[in-house]
């Protein structure tokens, strides 16, 4: 039997080639340019003799597969080395510290490049390479310090956060070895995204429809990797798209070891934050990230913005310019599983180890959740969220909005049973939990080899069994349709307690930020923080608090700042993604804060006078703003003796 994935493919293929984009008829008459090769990185252009790199560069037009090989294109702009096809992304300068660099740039395409970042490192001012229609540049420079950098080139003129046109592709990472470096095992992944739609700028419109990719290809064509339980991993994430992406790994944390931009890049401090399970890269940012993988399974690395892994983010919707309508009608029809996702995810197997888990025999916690929705939830648009079932049956269209905070213990197994009730298959991911790979939530990928997860189908149940192994704040969320279910309600706040971190209510508020109300490739959701778009905390003065605060809205990135209209508060963070800050991290500091989707942070904060204070929360890009109103009162006289 042909699995129904592999017919669907068949039909988009089809369906591509019957609808050609403009672009796709102007190259037509011209000939077919060549093939853009997917560039995994792996290979260090041009030839290095006596300390000098020799590279030749050109800029073609070129045919662009993102998904699969034989799968939908469109003709973009593309690098490349002489005599080799063009590559997206662009081929990669690798050299060691030291190194001279003399680039001959060809530009064949019949407007006018200018080229960034062919100059030395640190840059203290822009330098660009203006390179007319058929003209060639030579460039000679030093590398200077060694670290994770990028070129890039536009030929709309446009700065790095508005290019998402037919330019957005030529990108190519340069990296610097320090020279008494060893034979690199790392991998690097220069990111892209691509639109075809003249109203998107990549998150500053609200109407994007961006396909976004690593190495050049779109989930479920990213490369895939085995890692054995142990390895370590060491990986160098370079945004050169125009949208942030909060890159979040599944079921480990990550060390940041170096972050930097197209500019400059430098090691992380001792006393900066560097151990996470998400970290927003901005628009020109790079990060170096290490981690050790260490339970067996199938596990996801993948941008939490719910737009760039939506399953709707295909080339076929995009270049063809489907309707709503036709995307929601095939989506009914969907696979449950890889192909419920696209963009910006990889995949990572890794196999089983020598010590199995160790299983604990403690009596579990229990929990009954439904999954309901309401067809007024957010007064006239619906939800679709979490009820804990305590006793009798609640009401079939009850929906709590955020879902009910669960509270789970260190080390004592947690048994979950999930029940759907909604009309569509869903599945629910603990969201910074160590724990094993087959409960972590994504739906046909989670598991091992013989046993995947599959999705909870409507009218169906699955239990999720896992025992946490480290006490702090998480997220429990929808893994599945996020811009529909994540928006709509399905998350929730999730506080792993032990002895040493017990939640005491008087002392401890969840500020959990997420969506309002549904929202789709083309929609924004509103904002609310704990249920509402006017939320209110009341402290006291002298009492310090620890605020936990989870940002899980699938569509924004967040700014947090604590204090009055005039002033900024101090706070001091006391771990972040759920994992405690080692005593150098945890320094008291302004209180702001700026959050991707999947971040949660711990801050200890003493409100010092009475007063009216206010934690402002809205999104970076336009948007929404939902500030948190703070009353403080004064401190209770309390008897000494
Ligand atoms: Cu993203």
């Amino acid at each position: 039997m042909i699995p129904r994935s592999a017919v669907l493919l068949g039909i988009l293929l089809i369906s591509v080639g019957a609808v050609p984009s403009d672009a796709y008829r102007a190259d037509a008459r011209r000939g077919a340019p060549a093939r853009a090769t997917t560039n995994d990185n792996r290979r260090a252009a041009g030839t290095v003799r006596d300390g000098r790199l020799e590279l030749k560069l050109e800029m073609v037009n070129a045919q662009w597969f993102p998904e699969a090989e034989s799968g939908p294109s469109v003709t973009m702009q593309a690098f490349a080395e002489a005599g080799r096809a063009p590559e997206i992304p662009g081929p990669m300068i690798r050299v060691p510290e030291g190194t001279a660099i003399h680039i001959t740039l060809h530009n064949s395409l019949d407007l006018e490049a200018v080229v960034h970042g062919l100059h030395t490192r640190p840059a203290m001012t822009e330098d660009v390479v203006k390179i007319p229609a058929g003209g060639t540049r030579d460039v000679t420079f030093q590398t200077g310090a060694p670290g994770t950098y990028f070129y890039w080139a536009t030929t709309e003129k446009k700065p790095l956060v508005y290019r998402v046109g037919k330019d957005s592709q030529l990108s190519g990472a340069i990296v610097v070895d320090p020279h008494y470096a060893a034979p690199p095992t790392d991998r690097i992944f220069v990111l892209g995204l691509y639109s075809e739609d003249p109203d998107s700028v990549a998150g500053h419109v609200p109407h994007p429809r961006e396909i976004v990719v690593a190495n050049g290809k779109s989930w479920p064509y990213t490369e895939r990797f085995t890692f054995n339980s142990g390895d370590t991993v060491s990986w160098r994430v370079i945004n050169a798209t125009a949208a942030p992406h909060p890159m979040h790994l599944h079921g480990f944390y990550f060390n940041l070891e170096r972050s930097g931009t197209e500019a400059a890049d430098s090691a992380i401090g001792a006393s900066a934050i560097r151990q996470a399970n998400t970290r927003l890269v901005l628009s020109g940012g790079t990060m170096a990230i290490r981690f050790v993988p260490d339970r067996p399974g199938n596990w996801l690395f993948h941008c939490h913005l719910a737009l760039h892994v939506d399953g709707k983010g295909t080339m076929q919707n995009i270049v063809a310019r489907r309707t709503m309508g036709e995307m929601e009608h095939e989506h009914v029809t969907m696979t449950h599983g890889v192909h419920e996702m696209a963009g910006l995810i990889f995949g990572i197997h890794v196999l089983p180890g020598k010590s199995p888990a160790e299983i604990s025999n403690r009596e579990p916690l229990r929990f009954r959740l439904l999954i309901q929705s309401s067809p007024r939830g957010y007064s006239n648009k619906p939800a679709m969220g979490f009820v804990l079932q305590q006793g009798a049956e609640p009401k079939k269209d009850s929906v709590m909005l955020p879902g009910p905070t669960l509270f789970l213990e260190k080390g004592r197994p947690a048994r979950i049973t999930l029940v759907n009730r909604l009309k569509a298959p869903t599945s629910v991911h603990w969201h910074g939990l160590e724990i094993e790979s087959y409960p972590d939530g994504v739906a046909g990928w989670s598991g091992m080899p013989g046993k995947l997860a599959p999705a909870i189908q409507p009218r169906d149940s699955f239990i999720a069994q896992f025992t946490p192994p480290r006490a702090g704040t998480f997220i429990y969320h929808s893994h599945m349709n996020e811009l529909m279910q994540t928006n709509s309600g399905m998350y929730g706040a999730l506080i792993v307690t032990d002895s040493t971190h017990p939640f005491d209510p008087r002392i401890d508020r969840v500020i959990l930020v997420g969506g309002g109300g549904p929202g789709n490739i083309e929609m924004r959701s509103t904002g609310m923080v704990n249920g509402t778009a006017f939320p209110q905390l009341e402290l006291e003065a002298g009492t310090t608090y620890r605020l936990h605060i989870i940002q899980i809205h699938p569509q924004a990135v967040v700014l947090f700042r604590l204090g009055t209209d005039t002033t900024v508060s101090r706070w001091t963070p006391v771990a972040k993604d759920g994992a405690d800050l080692p005593p150098e991290q945890a320094t008291p500091r302004s209180a702001f804060v700026m959050m991707g989707p999947g971040e949660t942070g711990e801050y200890l904060y003493t409100p010092e006078r009475p007063g009216l204070q206010k934690l402002n929360i809205q999104t970076r890009l336009a948007g929404w703003n939902v500030p948190v109103m703070i009353f403080v009162r004064p401190a209770r006289k309390i008897a000494t003796n």
